[in-house]
């Protein structure tokens, strides 16, 4: 499966009650979404890896990549696409092994010490954020900005998508900051029409 973060929708239970999760991610993808990170902080195992499943059957067919956040079991039971952790999370070494040579795996990274310290070839892409501080979650790191966005970019061996606040006005600044995509939770979920927001945001990004 190749490899578009060009908008990489992370979803959030919370933000998605309205129409529900699936549905959400449904039509985000009618939209454009490219990639779907399926993260749930709260949820049990269990329940995230029937949701996965879900989510998974879905998604066939589309092209679009299922990635889970942080949980390695989830991803394994589930037959995701991949697995996104954070510089806390489960050890990528760890998830490399488990999950073999074609699952995509992500890192999340806030600094360039950070991201001089990943192991590169066992990754696929980075997460660079938060680009703004954001509700969407309570304990993110330090906001980068563009320029820190840009500085993490250029010293990346590997393509990293752009995180934390971003709307549609900010996709433009995003692109010219060389990242390969925008991450985003509440541009999508939670969105009157999650298909509206997402065409919106990815017509943006092929325009900028
Ligand atoms: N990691 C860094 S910021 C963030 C995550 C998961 C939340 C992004 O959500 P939003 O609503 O797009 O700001
Ligand atoms: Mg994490």
């Amino acid at each position: 499966m190749s490899l578009d973060l060009s908008l990489y929708l992370v979803t959030d239970a919370g933000l998605c009650t309205e129409k529900g999760l699936e549905r959400t991610v449904e039509e985000a993808v009618a939209g454009g979404v490219s990639i779907v990170q399926l993260r749930d902080k709260q949820a049990s195992d269990v329940a995230m890896i029937e949701q996965a499943r879900r989510l998974k059957s879905l998604l066939a067919g589309t092209g679009v990549p299922l990635i889970i956040n942080d949980r390695l079991e989830v991803a394994i039971a589930s037959q995701a696409n991949g697995l996104h952790v954070g510089q806390t999370d489960a050890t990528i070494e760890q998830a490399r092994q488990a999950l073999g040579k074609e699952a995509i795996i992500g890192l999340s990274v806030n600094t360039l010490t950070q991201l001089s310290r990943a192991p590169t070839s066992l990754l696929d892409y980075f997460g660079f954020g938060p680009v703004f501080a954001t509700p969407s979650k309570g304990d993110h790191e330090p906001p980068i900005g563009f320029d820190g966005l840009a500085a993490l970019v250029s010293a990346s061996p590997l393509p990293g998508v752009a995180i934390g606040g971003l709307k549609t006005a900010h996709i433009r600044a995003a692109k010219r900051s060389g990242a390969a995509g925008v991450a985003v939770i509440s541009a999508i979920c939670g969105q009157t029409s999650p298909r509206d927001s997402a065409q919106h945001l990815a017509r943006q990004w092929a325009d900028a």
